[in-house]
């Protein structure tokens, strides 16, 4: 596919830095990069690198990729220069001076999808890895990105559409003439299809944790001791601590890596009756983020599936230490004891809480969910007993799941997929 012109893009990060990546891809990528070294790039030198001024605007080496055998399938050029502000942008100007324009966020993965060397789910894990903030949302998305789950939608795909021909060729064959049992195993298979969505579905939610962090909410009562147990758990004085009740009147949200989880620990105003109207405020806010966690930590109070904890366990007398399984885990931000242990708590409940996806897999994300549930919804209405209707219902699913991998997309679908991704991706 001829995807028309020249882009070029920073394809590192802007700012200090030993090296910076000016990528360049299109038709005429190879013509543009000739004019901007001052020589002609020649089929020698594809897959292949050298080291080279790039006119005036800097020297490095240079990669050349000839298309298709490159990201974007298209011809590609990349000069590998020094990084800063200046050079960098000295090197884009001459590929603009040289006939490049500047690339679109997300063109050049958008120009790999049209080519046909990703489909649209391996696309959104390359934004996926790129945002990923734990090695486990990284692991995740390296998963979907050699297209583990690729091959299970191809699949799924090929089987809606093969049980919807075999619906269809029914209709030209006569009651008499058909095996015992014929529409009974159609009736199976579509229900083993119906299965397999429902599994995938099931990972949308560890996705979901994945890709936007569990929502962590410390709740108790004021000076129970949640600032301190929040800045003790990032390792930071991130909260304000005082021995003044009601300090904290807003919530205060923090990014964790627990165990590979990645975490949004919110600190709240304390739970209790107040007259002051910001405090109360921040109380209907503190339970707002309570009903809407993932996971509470209650601090010496009881929330339904809460992380019991007593805080301040250095403050106890030794007697009243106890340990059973029921007890609250004993924690102490001064000290530091039965951190770590709740640190584990929490990973273990958040593997528990998420779905049993793979990291072999990885897991669904929204917008597939959203599509395989359309899928799930059409198959729940094929009744084999009007076999013209199921088909068609078969034939809703397989569409539902092409639009997962990009067999049928719109542009505005393109817009909004790729407009998460930073420009030079
Ligand atoms: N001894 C001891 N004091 C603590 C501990 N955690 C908090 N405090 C004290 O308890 C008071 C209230 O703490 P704070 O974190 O602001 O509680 P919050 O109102 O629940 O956020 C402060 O004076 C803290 O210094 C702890 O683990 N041990
Ligand atoms: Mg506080």
């Amino acid at each position: 596919m001829n995807t028309g012109d020249t882009i070029a893009a920073l394809a590192t990060a802007p700012g200090r830095g030993g090296v910076a990546v000016v990528r360049m891809s299109g038709p005429d990528a190879w013509e543009v990069a000739g004019r901007v070294l001052g020589r002609p790039i020649c089929d020698a030198q594809a897959g292949r690198f050298f080291f080279s001024r790039f006119g005036k605007a800097d020297s490095g080496l240079v990669l050349v990729f000839k298309g298709p055998h490159s990201y974007t399938g298209e011809d590609v050029v990349e000069f590998h220069g020094h990084g800063g502000s200046v050079a960098p942008r000295r090197v884009l100007e001459a590929c603009f001076a040289a006939g490049a324009r500047l690339a679109r966020r997300g063109e050049f993965t958008e120009r790999a999808f049209l080519n046909g060397k990703l489909d649209l789910s391996a696309a959104e894990a390359v934004i996926d890895l790129v945002d990923a903030r734990t090695d486990r949302a990284a692991a995740d998305a390296q998963a979907r990105l050699a297209g583990a789950l690729s091959q299970r939608y191809e699949s799924l795909y090929a089987e809606a559409l093969e049980l919807s021909g075999r619906l269809e060729h029914l209709l030209d064959v006569s009651e008499e003439e058909m095996p015992d049992g014929t529409m009974e195993a159609i009736a199976a298979d579509i229900a083993q299809l119906r299965q397999r969505i429902d599994r995938l579905l099931a990972t949308a939610h560890e996705g979901r944790i994945l890709r936007d962090g569990a929502l962590v909410v410390l709740a108790g009562a004021p000076n129970a001791g949640k600032s301190s147990l929040m800045n003790a758990l990032l390792g930071t004085r991130r909260a304000i601590v005082s021995d003044v009740a009601g300090t904290t009147r807003d919530t205060i949200e923090e990014g964790l890596d627990l165990d590979g989880w990645p975490v949004r620990l919110v600190d709240t105003a304390g739970l209790r009756e107040t007259a002051d109207v910001i405090e109360a405020e921040g109380v209907a806010r503190a339970e707002s983020q309570i009903a809407e966690a993932d996971l509470v930590i209650a601090l010496d109070c009881d929330v339904p599936g809460a992380i019991r904890i007593h805080a301040k366990c250095d403050l106890d007398e030794p007697a009243e230490a106890t340990s059973s399984e029921t007890a609250p885990l004993r924690v102490s931000a001064k000290t530091g004891e039965g951190l770590e242990s709740l640190r584990q708590r929490i990973a273990e409940r958040l593997a528990a809480l998420a779905a049993k996806g793979s990291e072999e897999t990885g897991d669904v994300t929204a917008r597939q969910a959203s599509q395989l549930e359309t899928a799930a919804q059409a198959l729940a209405g094929a009744d084999v007993g009007d076999p013209v209707l199921a088909a068609n219902a078969l034939r809703q699913a397989a569409e539902a799941i092409g639009r997962i991998v990009g067999k049928t997309y719109s542009d505005d679908l393109l817009d909004e997929l790729f407009s998460r991704f930073c420009v030079g991706k």
